[in-house]
């Protein structure tokens, strides 16, 4: 190793201790959420780091455009985006709860959308009663990261940035001047922005085959851009017994729940799936249904709904410590595509390292239920495992009319059930509208209120009575 690079491996490394130790040491003060005892550690590492000062991220103004006024006079689209930083308590998988730490009281937070060009104007606000400061750090921006700056509570902060690069993107609470930002996001504070490209998507081509005389040949067939969109979130959590974070467990990859959009298997059916395909709420069509009952209001699991034969678009993220293995049970990726470049065509698992994302296009050809999991045995079965159902595999289509739920048949049952509102983005330029929304997620009471107030439907109030299965 030559002398330049060993001195940058050595600050980075003391940097990097520096962040975890005093994460720990500040954090724990502050909300007892930790169990990192650094009063374990090399007393003389802790006082070569604080001599350091800690480690704060210094830097000179890189960029003159991230300036608000003066994109203002661009000419370009302004997208602002507001969150909040909020400490709130949300459950966890067998009935217990944690200490998450959330944007806007929801988990992953909401989700920014934007055309490529736009200039995305973020405002962060951490309410006065916060126990904590935070940061926010969109990848979708080019700029020097002291913009991304630590807002003290009771305080605002503001950047703007150009969109420049289509794809999705993570962005993620920062810290403290990066203090404790891993306790942060493996909280809870994190979210993607989707900048979708400035001439749209493309259309997809799948290949099939047909034959003719005996011989098969290929029939290429093409999709319309527009499709039925929804977001996939993957992280890990690392708690202890009493859900506070765990950095001893981060560090040794130890985590204790693998989490889709902030749940532990969100998206399986539940007791009105059971009633709806077997006439009993206790007969249970999927192997683990953790979030059942009608009292779970948003927290009860839901599937997602698709039709046959239509265009289909994930944004699909890494937010977590460890590898996605992304894979659909039954199911080929028809297209993958990263950036604005596509990477694959036809493939049957697609691996994303952590903070990478990509966009999935396929079509599900043929009614029925379909697992999109982590194809890492551990992840599946510490909750990664998301349960698409396409058209009309139980064969509701006569029960529901004849109940007056539907007043004709339905191509998949969102139409009568709605899809989960934290899996659904914001419409964009090349978005299907989904027939309706439910009210589901890893949020507060106050966020499901605003989410039935913007038209949602709490299926918890409002379930279809069916006549009992003869
Ligand atoms: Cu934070």
């Amino acid at each position: 190793m030559n002398k330049r690079i060993s001195m940058l491996f050595t600050i980075a490394a003391v940097a990097v201790m520096g962040a975890t130790l005093f994460g720990s040491t500040y954090t724990q003060t502050q909300i007892s959420g930790q169990s990192l005892d650094a009063s374990k550690m090399d007393v003389n590492v802790i006082e070569q780091i604080h001599q350091m000062g800690g480690l704060q991220l210094v830097m000179p103004e890189a960029f003159a455009v991230t300036d608000c006024g003066a994109l203002a006079e661009t000419g370009r689209n302004i997208v602002e985006f507001n969150l909040t930083g909020e400490s709130v308590t949300l459950p966890i998988m067998g009935g217990k709860t944690y200490n998450a730490m959330t944007f806007s009281g929801e988990v992953p937070g909401p989700t920014l959308r934007v055309t490529q060009g736009d200039v995305v104007k973020m405002t962060l606000t951490i309410p006065a009663d916060e126990v904590t400061g935070h940061g926010n750090d969109m990848h979708a921006s080019q700029m020097s990261a002291g913009n991304f700056e630590s807002v003290n509570p009771g305080e605002t902060s503001q950047y703007c940035y150009i969109a420049e690069s289509a794809g999705i993107f993570k962005y993620h609470c920062s810290g403290v001047h990066l203090i404790g930002m891993d306790q942060h996001v493996l909280s809870g504070m994190y979210g993607i922005a989707i900048v979708d490209p400035v001439n749209g998507y493309k259309k997809l081509a799948v290949e099939k085959t047909s034959v003719n005389n005996g011989k098969v040949s290929l029939d290429r067939q093409f999709y319309d851009a527009d499709a039925l969109e929804f977001t996939l979130q993957y992280n890990q959590l690392y708690l202890t017994p009493e859900g506070n974070y765990d950095a001893g467990a981060m560090f040794q990859h130890h985590n204790t729940a693998t989490v889709v959009n902030g749940m532990q298997f969100g998206y399986v059916p539940n007791m009105v799936h059971n009633l709806l395909v077997k006439g009993d709420a206790n007969k249970n069509i999927f192997v683990a249904q953790p979030w059942n009952g009608l009292e779970l209001k948003q927290y009860q699991s839901q599937p997602l709904f698709v039709e046959n034969g239509q265009h289909v678009r994930l944004f699909v993220e890494n937010q977590g410590n460890e590898p996605v293995f992304f894979h659909i049970v039954g199911e080929i990726l028809d297209r993958v595509t990263q950036g604005n470049r596509v990477q694959s065509g036809a493939t049957e698992t697609w691996m994303l390292g952590g903070s990478q994302g990509m966009i999935v296009d396929l079509v599900f050809d043929e009614p029925g239920a379909y697992a999109a999991v982590n194809h890492d045995y551990a992840a599946i079965y510490t909750g990664a495992a998301t349960v698409f159902v396409a058209g009309d595999p139980f064969g509701l289509n006569p029960r529901l009319v004849d109940a007056g739920v539907i007043p004709a048949p339905v191509p998949s049952y969102a139409y009568a059930l709605g899809n989960p509102s934290n899996a659904v983005p914001p419409m964009g330029m090349n978005s299907i509208a989904h027939p309706a929304l439910n009210v589901h997620g890893l949020y507060t009471d106050e966020v499901a209120s605003e989410k039935i107030a913007n038209g949602a439907l709490p299926l918890w109030d409002i379930v279809p009575t069916l006549p009992p299965i003869p």
